[in-house]
């Protein structure tokens, strides 16, 4: 069978588009991006590229917004795509995983569902553990569905039919749906209702001695007087994103260059072969996802972030994060009522769930004097912090006193900022890719680019670098 000629799309990751009354100071420059509350969703097929160059078909949404206008919107988040022709002129942006939908909890949207797709399987449309759903939409139709947006939190939006192999060819995003307001007194959080354990976190980060704010937040706050002091510090910053999106899938190539041949296995058949070759976070692997701004966390201590895991792959995955722990604040949509620390949970298929991400000063930087102690004149830690000291100086003392090579005292260790922790899945052949090419299977960093003064660490290469600049992973202004 000759190949047919698709759309390739080359390690673009996840668009996103806002929808409705939606508005956050920094994470939305414009108030609402789809018109009237409607957004328009086509599934097509498409060859996405993989982290070593193969082409690899799959099914995936485009919306017809303008990934480079919606990054003026949502900051970070796909800057380029190849557009196709939609239907009367229109233009569609294609995107893999879907584009990631944020909309306010309570909005009425609707959604427009065309199936683009060959018409030898049956498509449909679903948010996961909600009553949303279109019936089956027959090839070259679309379907409209009008909702209320569910109660704040991280969703998952799939094609549910013929289960698991619709979602995995590709057809699964987000939907992030944010509460329309704080309850009486408190901080807002990403839900509706929070739990007391959850809304004390939130109205504690950046708001108490264990967790201090970053003081440029602090100065921000002061300056931008729009800002409600409900608002937590994880999203205050105009400027850079306080939550990222983790979405977790996974690619058979196999099964499907057969799908796209026309040969489709039943969903029995697809489960005992699918052998996980690839498997990615936000549509990357390897490199392009570990230094990639959409998937990279990137802030200063006091600066926590949202991490928001959704899982549409057929791989259990057990992600382990090193530097910091994280708060397990809901999981699939269940607001926890016992908040504990981690550092490591199983993200299973289907699964979404969200992590914070404190941003504390490394409790593991080793003893400047080698005694096995603390410093008994700062509160417990191991090295000086702000307001007497500085993260940055505290790493390059513990650079300093490494023991020496060949024989000289000078400072042969280049800075080691930004400083960087692994966030990796335990499930080792996941950090692997095509078979074995490792690292290329999900892994990534998240970096400490400053201190809780709120002055970014200067970057340099070696200790006699002239000319040191700051360093950022963040997106590019818009
Ligand atoms: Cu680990």
């Amino acid at each position: 069978m000759d190949r047919r000629d698709f759309l390739k799309l080359s390690l673009t990751g996840m668009a996103a588009i806002a929808v409705g009354s939606v508005k956050i100071p920094g994470v939305f420059q414009n108030q609402a991006h789809a018109a009237d509350n409607i957004i328009n969703l086509t599934m097509m097929e498409a060859d996405v590229q993989m982290f070593d160059a193969t082409l690899v078909y799959h099914w995936v949404y485009a919306a017809d917004v303008s990934p480079v206008a919606a990054r003026n919107s949502v900051r970070g988040m796909q800057e380029q795509v190849t557009p196709v022709a939609g239907p009367a002129g229109t233009q569609l942006f294609p995107s893999f995983p879907g584009p990631a939908i944020f909309a306010t909890a309570g909005d009425t949207i609707t959604l427009n569902i065309t199936n683009n797709l060959p018409a030898n399987v049956p498509h449909a449309f679903q948010v996961v553990g909600t009553k949303i759903k279109t019936g089956p939409i027959p090839a070259g139709q679309t379907r409209s569905i009008t909702f209320k947006v569910p109660e704040g939190g991280t969703y998952m939006y799939i094609d549910p039919l013929n289960a698991p192999i619709n979602r995995v060819m590709g057809l699964h995003g987000a939907l992030v749906s944010l509460p329309a307001a704080p309850a009486a007194g408190h901080r807002e959080t990403p839900y509706s209702k929070p739990t007391p354990a959850v809304q004390q976190i939130f109205d504690d980060l950046g708001n108490s001695p264990e967790l201090p704010p970053n003081a440029a937040d602090v100065t921000l706050n002061n300056y931008l007087s729009t800002v409600p002091a409900n608002r937590g510090g994880w999203f205050l910053d105009p400027a850079h994103n306080r939550f990222r999106f983790w979405f977790l899938n996974s690619t058979d190539p196999t099964l499907n260059e057969e799908i796209r041949q026309g040969i489709i296995p039943t969903p029995a058949e697809f489960r005992r072969r699918y052998v996980a070759l690839y498997m990615m976070m936000n549509g990357r692997a390897g490199g392009y996802c570990a230094h990639h701004h959409d998937v990279t966390v990137s802030a200063m201590i006091g600066q926590p972030h949202l991490l928001r895991f959704l899982n549409a792959g057929m791989v259990q995955h057990s992600c382990h994060i090193h530097g910091n722990h994280v708060w397990v604040m809901a999981i699939n949509n269940q607001v926890r009522d016992n908040v504990f620390t981690v550092d490591v949970w199983s993200v299973r298929p289907m699964d979404r769930i969200d992590w914070m991400l404190p941003f504390r000063m490394p409790p593991d930087i080793p003893n400047k004097d080698f005694t096995g102690a603390k410093h008994s004149d700062n509160a417990g830690r191991a090295f000086q912090v702000p307001p007497e000291g500085n993260l940055a100086t505290a790493v390059r003392d513990e650079l300093e006193v490494r023991p020496i090579r060949n024989g000289t005292t000078a400072n042969l260790w280049p800075a080691q900022r930004p400083i960087p922790y692994p966030m990796h899945c335990h499930s080792e052949p996941s950090q692997a890719g095509a078979g074995g090419n490792y690292p290329g299977g999900l892994v990534t960093v998240w970096e400490i680019t400053g201190d809780v003064n709120g002055i970014p660490f200067e970057v340099s290469i070696g200790p006699d670098d002239p000319d040191p600049t700051i360093y950022t992973n963040d997106a590019p202004p818009a």
